[in-house]
């Protein structure tokens, strides 16, 4: 019984009955004399047998046979106590096996005195009948009654009244919820089995035993309990199924799975099935997914809480699998899913229910959503008492308030940034059962620690803390890396304000790309330095005026037509490809002009030397120069500037590349055609990549001076024909009579150049500042396509980094059962190995006489002290020695061994010492050194073996610590690389993509 009751009192005829039991054919007259004295009558001779027999059948699993005998003797013994007891033991047994026999009972209880055989009997047989009849509180006052007494019950029925007592007394317990309390009763049960007991009551102890074991987190327990009953039956069904879930429940995946696949296609064991597929996963071939497994199990039950909590869990369990929760867009099936887990909680018994508020608040907070059917139950659970409420209901609340405004500090620590006040982790059972995701503990622990960070960085949202808010969310994501609020959050928080203005956008653009760091643990980001250039360099063209390039081959009349276009002669005319140079055309006062050097030098020029000085030019010196910049000072074309280009086919690569340059500078571009030529082939893959660039350009058909009227009709539809896509227009135009035209001091007639500028106007002039905007937009387009791959190249090479960083943790790894069997067997042999340090002290103390053998009287307290101090040194030392070179080979191990195999190690010692082992064994071993110190220390080696078994076998214990701690580890070593990769992902990556979006928009609009 429960640990309420007092120690029971010893039985008074002891003395006697163990007499009896000596004098073997004198036992049964002492029997009756014993019968006599403790007041119960004996049975009768004749009952003696058949009441034996009735027993057997009843143990055996035959309650119905038994009574059956049973009752035949009570027509011949009406009022037999023994008989009546009997008959009310049978109905106990029909009711535990599921019979509901409870009005016979009830009068045999009515007809049963406690003068005949002590109370314990009655008490018994009131208890089943209590619990049966749905009162389990009665049932244990009553059997706690009767355990008081047991010791009263005659010999032959002591045993099974005492299996009764404790295994009612465990599932009166287990009704009313109180686990831990029934777990107790059922052990004791266990130590009582007859070994006649037959199948059906070792089934309810072992169904029972087994799932309260589960349920308190002890497989290993379990494990033994399961065993034990095959042992008894190797082919026990229940057995084999049991066996099942403890597999899964010690997370030994392929034993479990192998089990469960051998149990067959019957849907009765779909819990089963359910439990494996919740715990490890259902093997992957053959038979039913789980999805198809849980709702066949929800539809066996549908009303039952607990069948729709496990369908619920296998819901959550297969999307989380696949990277993601179920979110809104599921909105049906969220909702019933947290409505069975909620319903379970409620139905849950009131001592355990935290396990399944704390799975309800897990899952809600993996889901990030609190309706009412989550946050009802927890706030009233908080409400009553807050010191024992499992973390993750303390996270519900905090998250549920701070949504709703509150500022309440109390479930954070004070300062900046918040912290959440978190719980030390102290071991125990999470969640119900092992079907609970609570049972993983990394999942639990990443769950808990990112919302932790989470409700911390909301909290300094609301506080107006953003860049602190940004940190915990990097946290917060480096744990769940899926979590969406805080996915978003960042999001929000990383675009900051991007205006709407192009200029805005620009800003913005530099600001984000120079804020990100040129390298990042070893990863270059120059990519993004590149694309920051390209930003900057496109801020600048679009405060600069208007740049029309004009291109062609060479001697298509190009510099020709400048001049014309700009009335005035500037540009060098039929000059040699060699000496040509990259002049541009830019309104200034002087008239004057700058040289570029490729080298880097700039020359500057008065206006009377420009023209000499071009036309001077010699091949070396041109080759020397990347361009000219050359003032104009007359009105025409505006503000624009003019690039006057070399031929292209005239170009070295270096001029090639200078000419791209400006290429990419210019705003517009006017194409010249020569009409002496028909080049229009192999222009045409050079005015594509002009049009793919977004550039406008206009065609010029110059020369026409050389063509007859239908001869320029049919070029001009020709080049309109073939060229159309790529020109907004051709214009024949005739630039040297234009130049001539313009430049003379009276011109007469038409202007020829009229049709050009009407063109040019109508294109590119009046479209000045849209033809700006839109190249410039697409320029700061491509720069942030180009920073976003450089950044995502960066993200990746960082997140291979961690994996690979994970892999090779996990990669050299042994597995944690072999390695602490392993290091338990180094340790047995360390510790082993003091016995020739014990040997040698006592041998130095005196206390053994080499040769000889203990020396005279007792152990002295000094030496006593000295080789107690000797043998804690010793066993430490031993354990450190097993425990060095753990160090290196699985730091995890060695951490876990270190803060939980040492003080538990120091402490068994100092209870040895306690007991006085030493004393102990030299006493029984301190002769042997007689025959030598070989033969003293093999003795001691002997009496020092259970010390080392027990330690090993402590350290075998901690394979889940040590699994647990590599865990952590790993997560933190490649936690560095994912945290910036995550940093660069959700903050520069987010704010990339919301600024190319409003850049992308912008141009689809055509605004601003
Ligand atoms: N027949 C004719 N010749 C021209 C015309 N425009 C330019 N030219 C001549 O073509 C030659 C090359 O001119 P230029 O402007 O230096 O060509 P660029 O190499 O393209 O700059 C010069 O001799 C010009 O006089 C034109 O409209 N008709
Ligand atoms: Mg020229």
């Amino acid at each position: 019984m429960s640990d309420e009751q007092e120690p029971p009192k010893p039985p008074p005829t002891r003395g006697l009955r163990s007499v009896g039991d000596a004098l073997g054919g004198w036992a049964r007259r002492v029997g009756e004399l014993v019968a006599e004295v403790s007041g119960t009558p004996s049975v009768p001779d004749e009952l003696r047998e058949p009441l034996g027999q009735a027993r057997a059948l009843r143990l055996g699993g035959d309650p119905s046979q038994a009574q059956a005998i049973v009752r035949g003797l009570l027509e011949a013994h009406a009022s037999q106590p023994h008989l009546r007891y009997a008959l009310g033991l049978g109905f106990v047994h029909d009711l535990v096996t599921g019979g509901r026999p409870l009005r016979p009972l009830a009068e045999v209880i009515a007809a049963l005195h406690d003068d005949a055989l002590g109370p314990a009997p009655r008490q018994l047989l009131q208890g089943a009948h209590d619990l049966y009849d749905g009162r389990p509180e009665h049932a244990l006052d009553a059997l706690r009654r009767a355990a008081r007494h047991l010791h009263e019950v005659p010999k032959r029925d002591a045993q099974e009244t005492r299996l009764l007592v404790h295994l009612l007394a465990g599932l009166a317990q287990l009704r009313r919820g109180e686990q831990d309390r029934a777990l107790r009763e059922l052990h004791k049960a266990r130590t009582q089995l007859p070994p006649e007991l037959g199948t059906p009551l070792r089934h309810v102890l072992l169904r029972h035993g087994v799932a309260l074991l589960l349920a308190a987190d002890q497989a290993v327990e379990a494990e033994r309990w399961v065993e034990e009953a095959r042992a008894h039956d190797e082919r026990d069904p229940l057995a084999r199924e049991l066996l099942v879930r403890v597999l899964a429940a010690k997370g030994d995946a392929t034993g479990a799975q192998a089990s469960v696949e051998a149990l067959g296609d019957d849907p009765c064991y779909d819990e089963t099935r359910l439990w494996v597929g919740l715990a490890v996963g259902l093997p992957d071939d053959g038979g039913d997914d789980l999805l198809t497994v849980a709702r066949r199990h929800l539809q066996a039950a549908p009303g039952d809480p607990e069948h729709r909590r496990r369908w619920a869990l296998a819901e959550l369990a297969l999307r989380h699998r696949s990277g993601r929760e179920l979110g809104p867009a599921e909105e049906g099936l969220r909702r019933d899913v947290i409505q069975a887990l909620s319903d379970a909680a409620q139905a849950a018994p009131a001592a355990v229910r935290d396990r399944w508020l704390a799975e309800l608040a897990h899952v809600a907070l993996r889901l990030d959503w609190f309706p009412p059917p989550v946050q009802s139950p927890i706030l009233d659970r908080l409400r009553r008492e807050e010191g024992t409420a499992p973390e993750e209901l303390r996270l519900v609340r905090a998250r549920h308030r701070i949504a709703a405004g509150d500022r309440s500090h109390e479930d954070f620590q004070p300062g900046m940034p918040p912290r959440f006040r978190a719980d030390p982790d102290l071991g125990g059972p999470a969640g119900p059962d092992p079907c609970s995701p609570l049972r993983d503990p990394d999942l639990r622990a990443a769950v808990l620690a990112s919302q932790r960070a989470l409700a911390a960085a909301e909290r300094c949202r609301l506080e107006g803390h953003d860049d602190l808010a940004q940190d915990l969310l990097v946290e917060a994501l480096i744990e769940v890396p899926s979590l969406p609020r805080a996915r978003r959050m960042l999001a929000e928080l990383a675009q900051g304000d991007t205006g709407t203005r192009l200029e805005d956008r620009l800003a913005a653009a530099t600001t984000l790309l120079a804020g990100v760091p040129n390298r990042v643990l070893g990863v270059p980001l120059t990519g993004v330095q590149t694309a920051l250039a390209q930003v900057v360099a496109a801020r600048e063209r679009l405060a600069r005026p208007l740049t029309i390039a004009i291109m062609g081959e060479f001697s298509a009349g190009k510099s020709t037509f400048v001049n014309a276009l700009l009335g005035q002669t500037v540009a060098p005319m039929g000059v040699l490809p060699t000496t040509s140079t990259i002049n541009v055309f830019r309104r200034g006062p002087s008239g004057g002009a700058r040289v570029h050097y490729r080298d880097g030098r700039i020359a500057t020029l008065a206006a009377a030397d420009v023209q000499p000085f071009l036309h001077g030019l010699d091949a070396a010196e041109a080759a020397r120069i990347r361009h000219v910049e050359i003032e104009r000072t007359g009105g025409r074309v505006g503000e624009a500037n003019v690039v006057d280009t070399p031929g292209l086919n005239a170009l070295d690569a270096f001029h090639e590349q200078v000419a791209r340059e400006f290429l990419d500078e210019a705003d517009a571009v006017v194409w010249l055609f020569s009409a002496t030529r028909s080049g229009a082939a192999t222009e045409a893959g050079m005015l594509q990549s002009l049009r793919a660039g977004g550039r406008q350009v206009l065609g010029v058909l110059n020369k026409v001076d050389t063509l007859d009227d239908a001869e320029k009709v049919e070029l001009a539809q020709y080049l309109r024909k073939q060229l159309g896509e790529v020109l907004v227009e051709v214009v024949p135009v005739c630039a040297r009579k234009a130049l001539e035209h313009r430049t003379s001091s009276a011109p007469a007639g038409d202007d020829p150049f009229a049709a050009v500028e009407g063109a040019l106007e109508r294109h590119f002039l009046q479209h000045a500042r849209e033809l700006k905007r839109s190249l410039t937009a697409r320029r700061l387009g491509e720069a942030l396509a180009a920073a976003r791959q450089a950044v995502l190249e960066a993200v990746n090479a960082l997140e291979h980094d961690a994996d690979a960083t994970l892999r090779g943790m996990q990669g050299e790894r042994v597995g944690a059962h072999a390695l602490l069997s392993r290091f338990g067997t180094a340790l047995e042999e360390q510790l082993l190995g003091t016995d020739d340090l014990l040997t040698r002290e006592c041998l130095s103390l005196g206390v053994l006489v080499a040769g000889k053998g203990r020396a005279k009287g007792p152990l002295d307290p000094q030496d006593a002290e000295y080789l107690a101090a000797a043998f804690r040194e010793g066993s430490m030392i031993a354990l450190r020695r097993a425990l060095a070179p753990l160090g290196h080979e699985d730091p995890a191990a060695a951490q876990v061994l270190d803060e939980q195999l040492v003080p538990w190690a120091q402490g068994h010692v100092e209870g040895l010492v306690h007991a006085g082992l030493l004393a102990a064994v030299l006493q029984e071993h301190g002769a042997k050194i007689a025959e030598g110190e070989a033969a003293m220390r093999a003795g001691l080696r002997e009496a020092l073996r259970p010390v080392a078994r027990a330690w090993a076998a402590r350290a075998r214990q901690l394979a889940r610590e040590v699994e647990r701690a590599r865990a952590r580890l790993d997560r933190e070593a490649s936690s560095a690389p994912r945290a910036e990769a995550l940093r660069l992902r959700s903050a520069v990556l987010t704010a990339i993509d919301a600024l190319g979006e409003a850049v992308r928009l912008d141009g689809a609009d055509g605004a601003p």
